[in-house]
């Protein structure tokens, strides 16, 4: 199997003004294009070439020293930005009342969910995604560092927010606080749901 890039579910300026063009361009035709043809090079030829993404970046912990590196760099990276991708959609999605009932059991009510969210994406330091994470019959938000998915660790994850410069600083520079709130409301929820 060769993994590919799954087109753009939105046109490259449809983010605008949240997430610009530019940026749109550079994220998915730079950024995430060589995380694909990395892990494409990477495991070339390996017993685990015919297994999906999602198969690969579970076993990371386990794999062979010479293809760990390979799979939760370019595997972590290339996942991750496949999930931030197919959860954003141009424009409001409303959650449905299953997925608002869900949230306020695991955070005692939406807003409280959406400070947590807000405070973890602000305070994460350096590159890395703050996540909405299945653990168990649990919601959980977490900060992960770089390349690393819940997958690895047993969890499923349900939303990522990219907060490394690439993802923002265009338009951003140094006010990440107002991508993440911005971010918010392109959130695909019925695509968050689908993964629970
Ligand atoms: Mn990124």
């Amino acid at each position: 199997m060769t993994f590919t890039l799954a087109p753009l579910p939105y046109a490259t300026n449809a983010l605008e003004p949240i997430i610009d063009t530019k940026t749109v361009e550079l994220h998915y035709g730079k950024h995430h294009q060589t995380y694909c043809d990395k892990l494409n090079a990477g495991i070339a030829g390996t017993e685990y070439e015919t297994q999906t993404l999602e198969q690969l970046v579970s076993q990371t912990n386990t794999l062979p020293d010479n293809l760990k590196t390979i799979v939760r760099n370019h595997g972590g990276w290339l996942l991750n930005h496949n999930i931030y991708r197919a959860t954003m959609i141009a424009g409001w999605s409303a959650p449905s009342d299953n997925f608002k009932a869900t949230i306020e059991k695991s955070f005692g009510s939406r807003d409280e969910f959406q400070k947590q969210f807000v405070t973890n994406a602000t305070n994460l330091f350096g590159s890395g995604r703050t996540r909405l994470e299945k653990d168990g019959d649990t919601l959980k938000i977490t900060n992960y560092p770089n390349q690393e998915n819940p997958l690895m660790y047993g969890k499923t994850p349900l939303l990522g927010l990219d907060v490394r410069e690439h993802a923002y600083y265009l338009n951003y520079q140094n006010r990440r606080a107002e991508y993440i709130n911005g971010r918010r409301s392109l959130i695909n929820r019925s695509a968050v749901e689908k993964s629970l």
